[in-house]
């Protein structure tokens, strides 16, 4: 007879947090997520699967915690009794990073330190195993030359990627002075419709809904050379949980194998609605970054070998995706916009 298992999750509220939840639910599992207060909702991206606790059988629980609250993360951890945790909380924007380098530290790097201490106490108490799996970013190789993999040395370029190199290091650290069961996942750039606004591509297909509906006339961008190996976030999550099924504990790099620059997506995602993006798109410097990450492009051999993971999604069927739902989104707006409503562009916030 199997038990049914339980999931912890930091960042439930984010991106990862709602794929991940998704798929944890398919699963058969019961999760519970982190969230953090704040005076509106901002679980948007769990509206979908959210049912009310009160009727029998909710499978999705939320708490209120914060990673710069050991205490609060303590009492989750006694309460929900998770034989999996993913941490995926982070302040995980690099430009605002340069903004908010304390901040982001004490969240990424501290707040990860913060949940282990908690792990490591409350196996150490009730003898329970936990398998936890450490939300690493490509953004730790920064300026390492690509392709990038697991043996490639990492040299951060923004107080957040130095922020998560650190939290690498404590989740090895960890692992290997407490025999925790403890995985990084070192994850390329992944996108989808409900990537965060504020990150290039969504950025990107945001606006062209926006435009192609009459709400926006011209977008603001910084570096269009960057490169990144941009993947489908629904097949990331994928090769989170399968880092928690292996046998062992170990780190991997999860990515596509295929870069482009930004200017590429910009080029993809205009020219799928017949627009010339060179008629909308401005410079701003504002956007561009103290020190860039120039390419990073990923070698995911060990995690196609060892976990059996590859993606689904390419780079053209990404795009697709993203223009399309951000065009009936930006649809809706226009209706709305039309019935009197005031549609808010939210530029001053974008990064
Ligand atoms: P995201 O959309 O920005 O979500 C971040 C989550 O962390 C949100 O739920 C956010 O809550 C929460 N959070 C922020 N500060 C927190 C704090 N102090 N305490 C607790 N929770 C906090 O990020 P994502 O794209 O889903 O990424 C998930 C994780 O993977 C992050 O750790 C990110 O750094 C890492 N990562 C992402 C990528 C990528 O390309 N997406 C690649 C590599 C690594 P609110 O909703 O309240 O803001
Ligand atoms: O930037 C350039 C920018 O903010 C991508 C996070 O999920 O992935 C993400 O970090 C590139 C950079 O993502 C704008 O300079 C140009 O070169 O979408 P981004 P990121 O910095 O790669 C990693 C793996 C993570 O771990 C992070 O959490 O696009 N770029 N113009 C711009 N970027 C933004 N945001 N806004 C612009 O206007």
């Amino acid at each position: 007879m199997s038990e049914t298992r339980i999931a912890l999750l930091t960042g439930i509220t984010g991106q990862d947090g709602s794929y991940l939840t998704r798929l944890l639910l398919e699963k058969g599992y019961i999760v519970h997520g982190i969230m953090r207060r704040a005076s509106t909702f901002n679980t948007d991206r769990l509206d979908e699967i959210y049912t009310d606790p009160h009727e029998s059988g909710a499978r999705l629980l939320l708490h209120y915690g914060d990673l710069t609250d050991a205490t609060g993360l303590r009492r989750i951890l006694q309460k929900t009794r998770p034989q999996e945790i993913y941490n995926l909380g982070a302040q995980s924007h690099v430009r605002v990073s340069f903004e908010q380098p304390e901040y982001t530290a004490d969240t990424v790097a501290t707040g990860t330190l913060r949940l282990l201490e908690a792990v490591r106490d409350y196996c150490d108490l009730t003898g329970n195993q936990v398998r936890f799996y450490q939300a690493g970013s490509s953004e730790m190789f920064g300026a390492s030359p690509p392709p990038q993999n697991e043996k490639t040395p990492f040299y951060p370029r923004s107080p957040y990627a130095v922020s998560k190199t650190a939290a690498h290091w404590y989740a090895v650290n960890y692992r290997e002075a407490y025999g925790l069961f403890v995985s990084n996942g070192i994850l390329f750039n992944h996108e989808s419709p409900l990537r965060g606004e504020t990150f290039v591509t969504r950025k990107i297909t945001r606006a062209i809904g926006r435009i192609v509906n009459g709400l926006q006339k011209k977008l603001y961008l910084g570096n269009l050379d960057a490169r990144r190996d941009w993947g489908f976030a629904g097949d990331y999550v994928e090769a989170m949980w399968l880092m928690l099924q292996q046998d062992e504990p170990d780190d991997y790099v999860v990515a596509t194998g295929e870069a482009h620059s930004v200017r590429e997506f910009l080029e993809a995602a205009f020219g799928h609605v017949n627009l010339d993006w060179k008629d909308f798109v401005e410079h701003d410097p504002r956007y561009l970054r103290p020190t860039e990450v120039d390419f990073l492009l990923g070698d995911a051999s060990k995690a196609r070998e060892k976990l059996g993971w590859k993606p689904r999604v390419g780079f053209r069927e990404l795009v697709r995706m993203m223009v399309e739902a951000d065009l009936e989104l930006a649809e809706r707006e226009r209706v709305l916009a039309e019935a009197g409503h005031r549609i808010a562009f939210r530029g001053a916030a974008t990064r």
